[in-house]
Parts: structure tokens; C-alpha cells; sequence
């Protein structure tokens, strides 16, 4: 949009009148970040309602992402840039003295997410906005988010993240638009006029859905498009509640992922998915009878995707509004639902693979079940003449359970797995069966990231560097980014490039010591590993690796460059293991960063409660990235290309979307190592695998794995001796060990090239050069093509990669 300085001076001034009678001068910070928010989203209100009109006036496609996370991060710098009036503003700020950075500072993040999955589903919102395509997410506005971490002692404490309490100035209730999801109670089949049989409900329990809407805001191209979060309210109307019953029904969006080891837990969970699905397509399905009398263009008009299986009863959910209240027959449909949905897993682990309990599902949601036992049956008979021990084992229903990944892919017209390992890996294992049956269903869509958050607005050091050098075009086409590579070679080019992480590295720093107390050295090499923790990601690879480096300091043989290592991490609450492994962390890095023997080469930082905003803080001064999983676990990583396309080298097995990285950058500019998915599974299948022998036989090994449990980091007693025992006594279940060798010696490679400028600067500018592939805008491009059928309204220029 258009707009002057002096213009929006005015009308901020005025704002801040209006909405606080204080005048400008004297509005505290949160005033300041509230007006200047309100005026943001007055400024896309217009676009926000004509792309509205737009969609119900051309009967265009609309894509609802049903995600049961968000994480969206601050929106107000994003909303800023995607209207075009970042520098304006920036600049009238200045002009009237306030500080900018300190407002945006003011913003919370939404505790809607809690990782990589949520992260996707906000980076794909802001990339169909900003491709121009009609895409809104469907989710649930929690109360309170995952938790926020803090340390006492080294040990997780989780604080309640009680985001909401000072409201949250980007969304609009609509209470207008509220629908009623109903639970439990009894469902009896009557015929009725039309032949057919009708679903009677009796005794339910109602619970209200508020819908609250987001404007989600394209990148400079006047295409604002929404996010809903549905609330659980008592109905107005109706039998009057006890306080019990009124509690029990605010829990169901109350928090994200509730406890699920009681049965209390598991059935809010359960209440909640369907809450999520009943509530987003009654309100589809009550959108398109405003415009339509009948049903033979919701396929074309219409796309539901399910992000993970969380939301994948939105298949007999679907099936029960057009079978019980469209009435149409069963045939027509099941045609349209597996014609609107589509489907993406995100994992592998076989503990994430959700199944419900038909004694706890059928009770709560008798007309679903009703309708799951005939999709089971009806895909039973479908496949008579198949093997019946195959179709057995991928049926929806089986083991007494609702098996959800199964039904999602059956009642989905498309399938996709994150990153070319994790499809393949689909295909072979976890969904083989459902492959072997309609593999024209799979593809796969390399996750992206949102380049514009991570390059254009946390790294402006970076994205001036890049404007001066070879122009802004790479700020629109991503993949214009390709023209910095010829500067791999220009000396001068390369010093402006370690200037600006520098920079990074000093805003981090300042950080650091605000928020932890710890000084950390600036010319160190950054060592950056940030995503939850988890055994499959291996903290405890890269925790060994730091207890070489001090080993080998205090036996006074340096050489290597400074190191400051950077872990950000949260353990779920009820993760054990996990939560031993960070008080690890911590009780090694204040032996470390209290040794005057060796804190001046070597420090370690673990810094509290990760989220979407300290991401953004440390990513732009990473050197290293440490993506190191055991390989065939993780699904794809987008740490890894945030951290690529901000100018760390990445240090990295070859699991996930690191393989992508590998082939888009070379074997030059990235530093692999260690086993293979397929040597993995082949280890798994022989048991000829025997972390003690590597133990008995290797006295590095040994020297560093006995550093947990012979006193030498004091305070882990219990957990040393915990993890010791889950390497040498249970057989190190995610190969850490027969990885660490490999993993030294990557890690020595690197140092070499660390101290070596231009070779580091060559490698940082190759991974520069190539991220431009790893946005989303191009991800959700190929999503629009292959699995959405619609076409984007901006050019998005995916040249043949
Ligand atoms: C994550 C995967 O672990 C990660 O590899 C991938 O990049 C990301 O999804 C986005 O595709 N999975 C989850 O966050 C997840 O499974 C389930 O959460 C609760």
C-alpha cells in the first residue's frame, strides 16, 4: 500500500488518542505496539474483505489447513513487510523519537504450537496468502500454550504460558458465526420421508464453537486471507449447566495437548479433535448452501487439508454432514469427501501414530463411529479379493482401535510425506501397505520455510548485504538468490559477510547476557542446535562431542577455534528421559563456563523456553548447524533450512531434508557423517549392533561416555548414570554411539575450514545461494499443483530445480 511517512505519523498519533486518550509522547510501550497493531490491521481490513468477496464471487477454490498447532510467531513485523510499509514506519519512529524494536519487542507469540508441525502450517498460511491463493487455517484458540521453560538448578520448570491475558489485539470474535458440535448421547436410525434412514440424536452434550478470526496477510499483492481458532463455549440456549459441566467444556480449548497418559487426558484430546473438524466444516459446509443449492461443485470449490492425523475425522465428519444433513447417498458422498481431502504425515515414530480406543471413541462419538464402521466396512469389501492378512493390517478400524493415519489415507485423494527420505520411508514402511494398494495417492512435498521472517526481518544485516550486492529481487523470487554465487570467490565480499554475522553474533550476545547472565565470546564459532528435545534428535550426540572438546582442552591440547555452543530445546512435560538429558546439558555448561582453564576457548548456552521469536534471534548468528537425528527418524527438519539460508554450514546426517540441503549445495559446502537409514535398519534387523563392545574397544569413547557417571560433571548423579545406562546397558537405542567417531571427525574437518575465512565464506555463500528452493512459497506452489488443483495468482517462478 501507499502511504508517507508524514501520512502515517498522523494517523498513528491519532490512534494512540483514540484508543488510549494519551497523547503519542506519553503512551507506554504497549500502548504503542497496540495502536500501532490496530492500525496494521485497519490498514488490511479492505483487502481482508474484498478478497472475501472476491472468492464468493467467482466461485473460486478455497483451501481450509486444518491443523491442530499453529505457530505463528509476532505478527506485527511480518503484517509490516507483507503491506509494504515496513521502512515507513520504521522511519516515522524514528522521526518521532520512539524506538521501534522495542515495540515489536512488546508482541507475544501465540502459545498455539509446540514445533516443527505448527511452525509449517503458519509458514504455509503466510505463503498462500503471499502466492495468492484462498487458503485459511482451521485450529483451536488455546488459553494457554504448550508451557514456558525455565531452569531451576539446571532442571525444566514449566510455567504456565498464559498468552491470552492481555488479549490478543489480531483477532476478531465471531460470535455470529458460532456453530454447535455436539458430543455423546444416543443416535437411533429412523426412516423417514425420503426413503432414507435419519440420524436422530438424543441426550447430547452441545457445546458452543466461537470462531475468532486472523487476518493472514499476503506479501505485498493485497491478498489477506484467514486464520480461524474456534473456541468452546457453554451454548447460550439450553438445559442450564452445572459449574462441572461448564468447566468441562471451556477444557476443550483450553490447552494444547493435554496429558495423555490417563483416560480423562486422552478423551479431552479426543473431544478436542473433534471439536477442531465438526467445528471448521459446519461452517464450510453453511458457506457454500449461501451460494449453492446443491453439492455437485463442492470438490471443485472446496479443499480440506489434514495436517497430521489430529484432523482426520474430518473424513466422517464430512461423510455425517452430507449423509444426515445435505442427504445424499452414500456413494455420492464419499466421492466428494475423498475428492475435498488430503493428507500429510509428518512422522515416522511409531509412538506418534495416533489410534483411539473404540471403548472410549464410540461412547463420545457414537454417529462417527457409526460412520467409520461402515467406511471399514465398505473399504473391506472393496479389496475382497486382496490378501486378507494385508488389508487386515491397514484397515481403519483393527485391534479393537480407530487406527487415524489409516482412515486418512483412505478417505484422502492425497497423500504426502515432508521430504523425499520421509516419503520413501512411507512408502516402504509405516503406510507400505496402503502404498502397495493406491500408490498413484503418494507424493512428496519437501517441507519450505518463510524466507521473508527469516532472511528479510531477522537478519537485516544479511538482507542489506544481499540488496547492495545483487539488487531486491531475490526479496520477491526467491530463487534470484542464485546470483550471489559468483561472489564466493570476491575476498571484499566475503569480510562484508562476516561483518554482518558479526553483527548477529553481537545482538545474540547481548541477549545471552540479558536474559542468562553468561558473557559469551563473540569471536567464537557458534555451534547452534535448536528444535525439541528428543532422543531421536540426539542433544546427546552433540552433548559428547562438547565433552571431548573440554577433555581435550583440560589435557592442554587446544588448537581448534573458539566454540560457543547454543542449544534452545523444550522436554514434554512427561518426557523423562528427555528432561535428564537437558539438565545434562546445563550441569556440563556450568562446569565448562565456570573453568577459567578452558572458558576462554569453549562455552555452552542453553537458553530457556524456544519459540518462534528466540529462533529468530539465534538463527541469524549461527555459524554451525547442528542437525544430527539418527538417520530415517526425523521426517524433514526446517531448522535446518532456516539456519542454511541465514549463512551457517550445517553439520548433518543424512536423515530428512538434510539430504535435500546435501544436493543443493554439494558435498563441499556441508559437512555429513555417520550412518545411513538404510545401515540403520540393516543394524536393527541383524542385532549385530553393540554399543558396549564400541565402549570396551574405543578409549576415546570410553573416556567421554565415562565423564557422565565418574564425577567429573558434578550435579548428575542420577541422570549420568540414567543415560550411561541407556547407551552401554539398553544398547544405545539411537546409535549415538556408533555415530560419535564419525561425528569428532566431521566436527574436526569443520574447525580446519572455520579457520580458514575465505574457505568458510565460500561455503557460507553456497548455502546462501542455494536456499532459495527451501521457501515455502514454493512448497505450497507444488501442494496448490499436485494436491489442491488450484492455480496461484502471483507468478511463483519454480524453474526446473
Ligand atoms: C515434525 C517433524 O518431526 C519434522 O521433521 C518436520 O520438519 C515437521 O514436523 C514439519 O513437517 N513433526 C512434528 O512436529 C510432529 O509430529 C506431532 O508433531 C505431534
Amino acid at each position: 500500500m501507499a502511504l508517507t511517512v508524514s501520512e502515517f505519523e498522523r494517523a498513528y498519533k491519532e490512534e494512540v488518542l483514540q484508543l488510549f486518550a494519551e497523547s503519542w509522547q506519553t503512551a507506554s510501550l504497549d500502548q504503542q505496539f497496540a495502536a500501532l497493531a490496530s492500525l496494521v490491521k485497519r490498514y488490511s481490513a479492505s483487502d481482508w474483505s474484498q478478497t472475501k468477496q472476491a472468492v464468493d464471487h467467482n466461485n473460486e477454490k478455497q483451501i481450509y489447513y486444518f491443523s491442530i498447532e499453529f505457530l505463528p510467531g509476532r505478527m506485527l513485523a511480518t503484517n509490516l513487510l507483507n503491506l509494504g510499509i515496513l521502512t515507513t514506519v520504521e522511519r516515522a519512529f524514528k522521526e518521532m523519537g520512539l524506538n521501534f524494536k522495542r515495540v515489536l519487542g512488546m508482541e507475544v507469540d501465540p502459545g498455539l504450537g509446540n514445533g516443527g508441525l505448527g511452525r509449517l502450517a503458519s509458514s504455509f498460511l503466510d505463503a498462500m496468502a503471499s502466492i495468492g491463493i484462498n487458503g485459511n487455517g482451521n485450529g483451536l484458540r488455546y488459553q494457554t500454550g504448550l508451557f514456558k521453560q525455565d531452569f531451576l538448578n539446571g532442571y525444566q520448570v514449566e510455567l504456565p504460558d498464559d498468552w491470552l491475558r492481555n488479549g490478543y489485539v489480531w483477532e476478531t470474535r465471531k460470535i455470529e458465526r458460532a456453530v454447535v458440535v455436539r458430543f455423546g448421547g444416543e443416535v437411533n436410525l429412523l426412516p423417514s420421508a425420503d426413503g432414507r434412514l435419519l440420524a436422530q440424536y438424543r441426550h447430547t452434550e452441545n457445546v458452543l464453537a466461537v470462531p475468532y478470526d486472523i487476518p493472514q496477510i499476503g506479501y505485498r499483492n493485497g491478498h489477506v486471507n484467514t486464520m480461524r481458532l474456534w473456541q468452546a463455549e457453554p451454548p447460550a440456549m439450553g438445559q442450564p449447566l452445572t459449574v462441572a459441566q461448564r468447566e468441562e467444556i471451556s477444557a476443550i480449548s483450553q490447552s494444547l495437548y493435554p496429558d495423555d497418559s490417563t483416560e480423562a487426558g486422552r478423551r479431552l484430546r479426543l473431544r478436542q479433535e473433534y471439536f477442531l473438524v465438526s467445528a471448521g466444516l459446519q461452517s464450510i459446509v453453511r458457506h457454500y448452501r449461501k451460494t449453492h443449492q446443491d453439492f455437485t461443485q463442492f470438490a471443485q470449490t472446496v479443499a480440506v487439508h489434514i495436517n497430521d492425523t489430529h484432523p482426520a475425522m474430518a473424513i466422517p465428519e464430512l461423510m455425517r454432514l452430507l449423509l444426515d444433513e445435505v442427504r445424499l447417498d452414500w456413494d455420492s458422498a464419499w466421492a466428494i469427501t475423498v475428492q475435498v481431502m488430503s493428507y500429510t504425515n509428518h512422522t515416522l515414530l511409531q509412538e506418534a501414530l495416533e489410534t483411539w480406543s473404540i471403548d472410549l471413541f464410540a461412547p463420545l462419538l457414537p454417529r462417527i463411529y457409526q460412520i467409520i464402521q461402515e467406511i471399514d466396512h465398505r473399504f473391506r469389501s472393496a479389496y475382497h479379493d486382496a490378501d486378507p492378512a494385508l488389508i487386515d493390517s491397514i484397515a481403519p478400524l483393527g485391534h479393537n482401535m480407530v487406527r487415524m493415519a489409516y482412515l486418512a489415507v483412505w478417505g484422502s485423494h492425497a497423500v504426502n510425506g515432508v521430504a523425499a527420505l520421509h516419503t520413501r520411508l512411507l512408502e516402504e514402511s509405516v503406510l507400505s501397505g496402503w502404498y502397495q494398494l493406491v500408490p498413484e495417492r503418494f507424493s512428496n512435498q519437501t517441507n519450505g520455510i518463510t524466507l521473508r521472517r527469516w532472511v528479510q526481518l531477522a537478519n537485516r544485516p544479511l538482507a542489506k548485504l544481499l540488496d547492495k550486492t545483487i539488487g531486491s529481487d531475490w526479496r520477491r523470487s526467491p530463487l534470484a538468490i542464485e546470483a550471489l554465487q559468483p561472489f564466493a570467490d570476491q575476498p571484499k565480499f566475503l569480510h562484508k559477510l562476516a561483518a554482518a554475522k558479526l553483527k548477529n553474533k553481537r545482538s545474540l550476545a547481548a541477549y545471552v547476557k540479558r536474559t542468562v547472565g553468561l558473557s559469551i565470546a563473540t569471536d567464537a564459532m557458534f555451534d547452534v542446535q535448536i528444535k525439541r528435545l528428543h532422543a531421536y534428535k540426539r542433544q546427546l550426540l552433540h552433548l559428547l562431542r562438547i565433552i571431548d572438546q573440554y577433555q581435550t582442552l583440560k589435557a592442554g591440547l587446544a588448537g581448534g577455534p573458539k566454540y560457543v555452543h547454543i542449544f534452545a530445546a523444550k522436554a514434554a512435560p512427561g518426557y523423562y528421559y528427555a528432561k535428564e538429558i537437558i539438565k545434562a546439558i546445563n550441569a556440563t555448561a556450568d562446569l565448562i563456563n565456570h573453568d577459567p582453564e578452558v572458558n576462554q576457548q569453549l562455552q555452552v548456552a542453553f537458553l530457556p523456553n524456544y519459540s518462534v521469536s528466540l529462533a529468530e534471534r539465534i538463527i541469524a548468528a549461527a555459524d554451525v548447524s547442528e542437525q544430527i537425528s539418527l538417520a530415517g527418524k526425523e521426517a524433514s527438519g526446517t531448522s535446518n533450512m532456516k539456519l542454511m539460508a541465514t549463512g551457517a554450514v550445517t553439520l548433518a546426517t543424512m536423515d530428512g531434508a538434510n539430504i535435500e540441503i546435501y544436493d543443493a549445495v554439494g558435498a563441499a559446502n556441508m559437512m555429513t557423517f555417520g550412518l545411513s537409514s538404510e545401515q540403520v535398519l540393516q543394524h536393527q534387523r541383524n542385532f549385530d549392533y553393540s554399543a558396549r563392545d564400541l565402549f570396551e574397544r574405543d578409549p576415546r569413547i570410553h573416556r567421554i561416555v565415562s565423564a557422565l557417571i565418574d564425577g567429573t560433571i558434578p550435579g548428575i548423579e542420577v541422570e549420568g548414570q540414567d543415560i550411561y545406562q541407556s547407551l552401554i546397558q539398553y544398547n544405545d537405542e539411537y546409535f549415538v554411539l556408533a555415530d560419535l567417531k564419525a561425528y569428532l571427525d566431521a566436527g574436526a574437518r569443520l574447525d580446519e575450514l572455520y579457520l580458514r575465512p575465505e574457505a568458510w565464506g565460500k561455503m557460507v555463500v553456497a548455502n546462501l545461494a542455494a536456499s532459495g528452493r527451501f521457501s515455502s512459497d514454493l512448497t505450497v506452489a507444488g501442494y496448490a499443483r499436485d494436491i489442491w488443483h488450484v492455480t496461484p495468482e502471483n507468478q511463483v517462478n519454480r524453474h526446473e530445480l
